[in-house]
């Protein structure tokens, strides 16, 4: 019997690689751009950041190499949340690292940044590389989230680096951990040692986004796995025409996924964070507009249609925001004592007595288990943990609600029986898409050229990600061009912004012009499963928000 697995047939896959580093990093030339300016608050960043503010943009093109031979040791993270690729990344560093010396090293610290705080790594060795290649999750070295942002931490860092002769750090991350990278870049800068920084943008969410930045990579791959399974919801619902769907997608703060997802596959509805933010729609209307799509179908005879909804979607609602921010606050002043509270009564006790009484009212209409869910442990970075928030459970009772009111008018006498899911670990160690699989490579190997050429604070990038890989340009952005100040934890910090939806953008516009109609009739798209191997047509299609983005530009 043949045991070929995909995971088997996968080691055996060779990513594409843009052309210009096709030839391997001795044929790789570089061109510097113009000098470039951060976002906005220039004069404040260039402040923080005078060794590493203002450096040029970077091209790679085929040439000749002029990067000064040098042995490197090159320490590699990754932090935060799993998203498909990130071993890709690993292994186009390795490969390029090797294809340069093949005495220079790669060392994987554990566990995220603590792993490099802490010197926990391992040593990366071709063999190691070759048992991840192509695969999905990050358990090669494994991520965490601390935040690498005191100077104490950068301290031993620099500790580290020295133990081990580092000429590098690669940091392969979201918006905050290539924050924290461009930090580190200064400091080393700043401390006169020589090693550099790069960044890596990853993110299944899709909100490290900007003018340099196309895509994070994860996206794709998560957006096509959730769709596949919304998809086949769709399906199951229109055959046994009895259930509403009521779909949690993940994403945090950001309706990108929710956004694509909907693309792909056409939900009666799909609710945007950015949207009802712009509108300041409350839980009421909401429900109310869910519950008259409800309605509208029963009269047609379908009792049965899907619902999407964005992991972020309560704390974009203006009442829960409001309230969700008090409770942060309470929660914050009250050190350990509400903690200790065991008591629902009690807790209760402590609420009303620290919150406003307009936030208590919200706070009294959700139902138990979403109460308790509010006031869950925060994360690191003092956020509400959304994920764990049953949002589509919340919507769905209030649509019941608003339906058992119709019914009592005579304005509704359909059946309305719901299922809820929450689709979001699923998708983030997915085995990467061919396009995930290939943009990590290559953002992995065009690092490496980034530290072979001397850069640091630099971000690699990948342009023209809507065209096939033959087209795609590698480079390099100094993150700085990324930043503006903004106000974190009661201080001005310099950060990249984090991209919502744009609400004028062309994803969100295609999604305006058709949900009516999906509202109503059954429009359903299935994707199927992400495809591997065939025609490139179905393997390498990147995704629809990409897709439209570019039209748009043209
Ligand atoms: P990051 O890429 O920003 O780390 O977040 C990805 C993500 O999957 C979010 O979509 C989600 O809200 C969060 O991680 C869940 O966190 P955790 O893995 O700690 O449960």
């Amino acid at each position: 019997m043949s045991c070929s697995t995909l995971q088997s047939l996968r080691y055996g896959y060779s990513p594409k690689l843009p052309v210009m580093l096709r030839d391997g990093v001795g044929s790789v030339s570089v061109t510097e751009g113009e000098k470039t300016h951060s976002e906005s608050d220039q004069e404040k960043i260039k402040e923080l950041f005078p060794n590493t503010y203002g450096m040029k943009e970077v091209y790679f093109r085929k040439g000749d190499s002029t990067a000064p031979a040098r042995k490197h040791v090159i320490g590699v993270i990754l932090s935060g949340g799993q998203a498909p690729g990130g071993h890709n990344v690993i292994a186009g560093l390795f490969d390029a690292m090797k294809a340069s010396d093949p005495d220079n090293i790669l060392l994987g610290f554990k566990g995220g940044p603590s792993g490099l705080v802490n010197d926990d790594y391992i040593t990366i060795t071709a063999d190691n590389v070759a048992a991840y290649r192509n695969t999905g999750g990050f358990d090669i070295i494994g991520s965490g989230r601390t935040k690498l942002e005191t100077d104490e931490q950068f301290q031993k860092v620099a500790e580290v680096a020295k133990k081990h002769g580092m000429t590098a750090i690669v940091i392969i991350g979201g918006d905050d951990s290539n924050t924290n990278a461009a930090v580190l870049a200064e400091y080393f800068a700043a401390h006169k040692l020589p090693i550099q920084v790069i960044g890596c943008p990853k993110t299944i969410d899709g909100d490290l986004k900007n003018d340099d930045i196309e895509a994070s990579f994860g996206f794709d791959t998560a957006c096509k796995t959730y769709s596949e399974l919304i998809g086949n919801i769709m399906r199951d619902a229109n055959s046994a025409k009895k259930y509403w769907h009521f779909i949690k997608l993940m994403g945090r703060s950001a309706s990108h996924i929710a956004l694509e997802c909907a693309l792909q596959t056409h939900p009666n509805v799909c609710l945007i964070s950015e949207e009802v933010q712009e509108h300041g729609y409350h839980l009421n209307q909401i429900a109310e507009s869910i519950a008259s799509s409800v309605a509208d179908r029963a009269k047609m005879g379908c009792n049965f249609g899907v619902v999407v909804i964005p992991e972020g979607l309560i704390e974009f609602v203006p009442e829960v925001k409001k309230l969700i921010a008090e409770i942060n606050d309470t929660l914050a002043a009250s050190g350990d004592k509400f903690a200790e509270l065991i008591d629902w009564d009690a807790k209760m006790g402590f609420l009303t007595a620290a919150l406003s009484e307009e936030s208590m009212d919200v706070f009294n209409i959700l139902p138990l288990d979403i109460q308790q869910q509010l006031l869950m442990d925060r994360d690191p970075h003092g956020n509400v943990q959304v994920s764990r928030i049953e949002t589509e459970k919340l919507l769905s009772s209030l649509v019941g609600k608003k339906l058992a009111e119709m019914k009592a008018e005579g304005r509704y006498s359909g059946k309305f029986s719901t299922l809820h899911h929450f689709f979001g670990y699923e998708g983030r160690a997915a085995f990467p898409s061919n396009f995930d699989a290939d943009y990590c490579y290559s953002l992995g190997y065009t690092a490496f050229c980034l530290i072979a050429y001397g850069y640091t604070g630099y971000m690699s990038t990948i342009r023209h990600l809507d065209e096939g890989v033959g087209k795609w340009e590698a480079g390099g952005m100094p993150i700085t061009k990324m930043m503006d100040m903004e106000r974190r934890g009661g201080h001005d910090k310099p950060v990249i912004k984090k991209a919502l939806v744009d609400l004028e953008g062309a994803p969100f516009m295609y999604f305006a012009k058709h949900r009516k109609k999906w509202a109503l009739e059954t429009c359903f798209r299935y994707p199927g499963a992400i495809q591997y191997f065939g025609p490139s047509e179905l393997c390498d299609a990147t995704t629809i928000t990409l897709q439209l983005e570019k039209e748009s530009r043209s």
